[in-house]
C-alpha cells in the first residue's frame, strides 16, 4: 500500500488579499519556504513532498504516523503566518490514496473557510509496516540539453517539458499513477500497480505522438526515499547503455 498526504494552507486565498493584496514576491517566498520546510520534515522520515500547486502539496508519506503529521502542523503554526491542514489516505494505487486523503480533508470544511484550521483528517494510515510498499518511476527526457536547453529559448524549452508532463499525466492517471514535475527535465511518478509493459507503452506512445524521447528508472521499496533512489540508479544504468532501454527496474540496493 502507498500512503499519501495532502497538505493544504488554511484559508490561503482570503489571506493573500486581506486587508489588501499582499506583494506577489512575498507570497512566492512564503510558498517556496513552506515547501522546503515541509519537505525537510517529511524527508526526515523517508517521505517525499511534491510542490503540486504550492498552496496544495501532495506527499508520499509511508512511514509517517499521526503524531508525525501533527508535529509538522504545530511547527508550521509556530513559525509561519499561516496554518496547514492535512488529509491522509492509503490505498493500492497512488491516485486512490490521494483521493481518499482529499475527501477526508474536504469533509472537514473548505480550503477558504475561516472556520477550518489545522485539521488532520485521516481516512486511513498504513498500520502494519509489512503492508508498506512504494513503486516510483523517475522519468527523464532524453538529451534535453542537446535538443532543447542549448538550442531553444528558455521559455520554449519549458513549454516542451510542460507538454511532455501533460501527456505523461494524462496517460499515467488512467492507470492510477500520479506524475509530478521535479525540476529540469525530470518527473517522478508514484505508480504502485503499474506494470513495466504499461509504462514502456506509455513512453513509446509519447515518442510517437509528440517526438519527445523519455526513459524511466523504476524503484520498489517500503518507503518513497529508497524507491526514488533505486529509480535514480535505474536511470543511470539506462544512460550507461546510451538510452537504448526505455525502462530499468531496480528492486534491491
Ligand atoms: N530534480 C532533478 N533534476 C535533475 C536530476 N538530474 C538532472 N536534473 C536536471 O535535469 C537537467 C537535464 O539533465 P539530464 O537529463 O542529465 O541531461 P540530458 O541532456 O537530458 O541527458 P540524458 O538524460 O542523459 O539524455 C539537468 O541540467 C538538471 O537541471 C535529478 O536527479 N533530479
Ligand atoms: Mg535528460
Amino acid at each position: 500500500m502507498i500512503q499519501m498526504t495532502l497538505i493544504q494552507i488554511d484559508n490561503y486565498g482570503p489571506w493573500t488579499v486581506t486587508p489588501r493584496p499582499r506583494t506577489e514576491s512575498d507570497l512566492q517566498i512564503l510558498q517556496a519556504e513552506l515547501f522546503a520546510d515541509v519537505q525537510r520534515q517529511i524527508a526526515a522520515k523517508k517521505g517525499l513532498v511534491f510542490f503540486t500547486r504550492f498552496d496544495n502539496l501532495l506527499a508520499v508519506t509511508n512511514g509517517l504516523n499521526e503524531e508525525d503529521h501533527m508535529r509538522i502542523q504545530r511547527s508550521i503554526r509556530n513559525r509561519y503566518p499561516i496554518t496547514i491542514s492535512m488529509g491522509v489516505g492509503a490505498a493500492e494505487t497512488a491516485h486512490e490514496a490521494q483521493r481518499l486523503a482529499t475527501i477526508a480533508l474536504q469533509k472537514e470544511g473548505g480550503a477558504q473557510s475561516s472556520g477550518r484550521k489545522e485539521i488532520l483528517a485521516i481516512n486511513n494510515l498504513i498500520e502494519n509496516p509489512e503492508d508498506s510498499f512504494v513503486q516510483a518511476a523517475h522519468i527523464d527526457i532524453n538529451s534535453v540539453t542537446e535538443t532543447l536547453t542549448d538550442i531553444e529559448s528558455a521559455f520554449d524549452t519549458s513549454f516542451m517539458v510542460n507538454k511532455a508532463q501533460h501527456y505523461l499525466m494524462t496517460k499515467l492517471r488512467e492507470k492510477g499513477a500520479l506524475l509530478f514535475f521535479i525540476g529540469g527535465d525530470n518527473f517522478m511518478s508514484p505508480c504502485n500497480g503499474l506494470s513495466e509493459e504499461d509504462l514502456t507503452n506509455i513512453l513509446k506512445e509519447i515518442d510517437e505522438e509528440i517526438g519527445i524521447g523519455l526513459k524511466a528508472g523504476i524503484g520498489r521499496a517500503d518507503n518513497m526515499e529508497d524507491a526514488a533512489y533505486m529509480a535514480d540508479i535505474g536511470l543511470e544504468i539506462i544512460r550507461e547503455g546510451n538510452n537504448k532501454e526505455w525502462i530499468h527496474v531496480i528492486e534491491e540496493l
